[in-house]
């Protein structure tokens, strides 16, 4: 039975409502309302800023070698200490570790893995943009016994029971699939829950707007110049009409703008990170917004391959990505599978 939606319906209400009509089970809604709860400290973390202590860098890089902001790693720890001792997980993997995090043995083990981005475009926390939180859920392959191999996170995209986004921003959003439609849940401040606001996402088909670093074009590929060339060339170009841009450089944020209205965005291929493959990673931010997104009606692809079907190899590979507007996306693909 549908949940009465004349009534706020908050995220315990959701996913219980869910869990009933069989999708997922107690610990994957038990991982979720933790993920969800972290998220919320995440937020307040954030939101302090400067009053906090929290801005700027930690003095330490990640296993992609990048330099770590303190939020970076506040999160990661928020997120890691949250999920330790529910029972319902396995693992835990981390755009910001080398290697899992293995459940302590103090606690019991569950049969869940989480994947997730703990502050996705940490770049803009400083200048007071929106940044977020990705998440990704696996079931762990091997049962519920001893230490998790890295290898059980290598499961296509496709294998994903539930898949979300945090949206830190002039309010604080979460956005949530769990194989059958992509969800909205605002975080009421006062009350401290996640309100069910938009049920069912669609992102329209088709879109006049696109979201990509135009500073690394002449560094892109041959494909991807020619249709960013249509694009541009507007009304008197092949596609007759204006395209309009947009660029946050916090892959949340972009993504939720199409969510919301729809757009295509891409981080392709260029010559300056074709030996890493491409800058966004496959299992924390590739994989779970291609699922949200496809889940919405919108497609996701790296140009060769939809996205969900990629057969990750390792635990920070990295992928092109092309994802929103279902249209859009066949139109760039199509320039891709020309050449
Ligand atoms: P991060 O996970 O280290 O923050 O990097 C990922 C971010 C994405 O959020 C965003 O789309 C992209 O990097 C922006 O890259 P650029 O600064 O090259 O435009
Ligand atoms: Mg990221």
């Amino acid at each position: 039975m549908k949940p009465d939606l004349r009534g706020p319906v908050s995220l315990t209400q959701y996913l219980t409502e869910e869990r009933r009509a069989g999708y997922g089970d107690t610990d994957l809604i038990q991982l979720l309302e933790i993920v969800a709860r972290a998220c919320k400290r995440i937020a307040v973390a954030t939101g302090k800023g400067a009053l906090g202590g929290v801005l700027g860098e930690a003095g330490t890089g990640n296993i992609q070698g990048e330099a770590q902001k303190k939020l970076d790693v506040i999160s990661n720890e928020i997120l890691l200490d949250a999920n330790a001792w529910g029972g319902h997980l396995a693992a835990c993997a981390s755009e910001e570790m080398e290697h899992p995090q293995q459940i302590p043995d103090a606690y019991p083990r569950g049969g869940y893995l989480l994947l997730f981005d703990p502050l996705d475009g940490s770049s803009n926390i400083d200048v007071n943009i929106s940044v977020g939180t990705i998440f990704s859920v696996l079931k762990r392959p091997g049962g519920h016994r001893g230490r998790v191999e890295t290898s059980e996170f290598l499961q296509p995209g496709t294998n994903q029971v539930a898949a979300g986004y945090v949206v830190y921003g002039s309010c604080t959003l979460l956005v949530l699939t769990l194989g059958h439609g992509t969800h909205v849940f605002t975080l009421d401040r006062e009350a401290g829950s996640f309100i069910l606001t938009r049920r069912d996402v669609q992102i329209p088909e088709d879109t006049s707007e696109f979201a990509i670093n135009m500073s690394n074009q002449r560094f892109w590929e041959a494909p991807m110049q020619r249709y960013i060339g249509d694009l541009l060339a507007g009304k008197e170009g092949p596609r007759g009409r204006d395209f309009n841009m947009r660029w946050v450089a916090s892959m949340v944020a972009d993504v939720h703008r199409i969510i919301t209205r729809g757009g295509i965005f891409s981080y392709p291929l260029d010559s300056k990170i074709k030996a890493k493959g491409g800058k966004l990673r496959l299992m924390y931010e590739a994989n779970p917004m291609s699922f949200i997104v496809e889940q919405a009606g919108g497609a996701a692809h790296t140009g060769r391959e939809r996205i969900l079907e990629v057969q990750p190899e390792g635990l920070h590979q990295r992928v092109p990505v092309i994802l929103g507007s279902k249209n859009e996306v066949a139109q760039a693909v199509r320039y891709h599978t020309d050449a």
